[in-house]
């Protein structure tokens, strides 16, 4: 995992719900303002919700871009090509990211709520 200051804005724009990861509630997200012309899902600005946004989301997908550190800010990001997992920890008020990489290691980490 990389600690990150700054973030993908890429990222960041095709997680649709907020919950900080890019997957299927944000896809069906944009398919639907893609049948509706909701702008709501137009990560590239230019005015309609098409496949150009679609290709920005599924470059993202799987990711998780992190929450703000309780300590000095700092956004958690996974490395490229992990498939990453926001979940409850098992230590009260905290959430646990989980990394599974392409050769199915996995990493975890726990981040205190805020
Ligand atoms: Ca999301
Ligand atoms: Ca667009």
């Amino acid at each position: 995992m990389i600690r990150a200051a700054a973030i993908s804005l890429a990222l960041l724009a095709a997680d649709l719900n907020g919950d900080q990861i890019v997957d299927g509630a944000d896809l069906s997200r944009l398919l639907t303002a893609w049948t509706t012309g909701d702008l709501g899902a137009d990560l590239n600005s230019d005015g309609t919700t098409d496949g150009r946004d679609l290709s920005t989301m599924l470059i993202s997908y799987g990711r998780a871009w992190g929450r703000a550190d309780t300590g000095d800010g700092g956004l958690w990001i996974t490395e490229p090509g992990e498939r990453a997992t926001w979940g409850q920890s098992p230590f009260a008020d905290h959430w646990r990211l989980t990394a599974t990489r392409a050769d199915g290691r996995t990493q975890s980490i726990d981040e205190a709520i805020q």
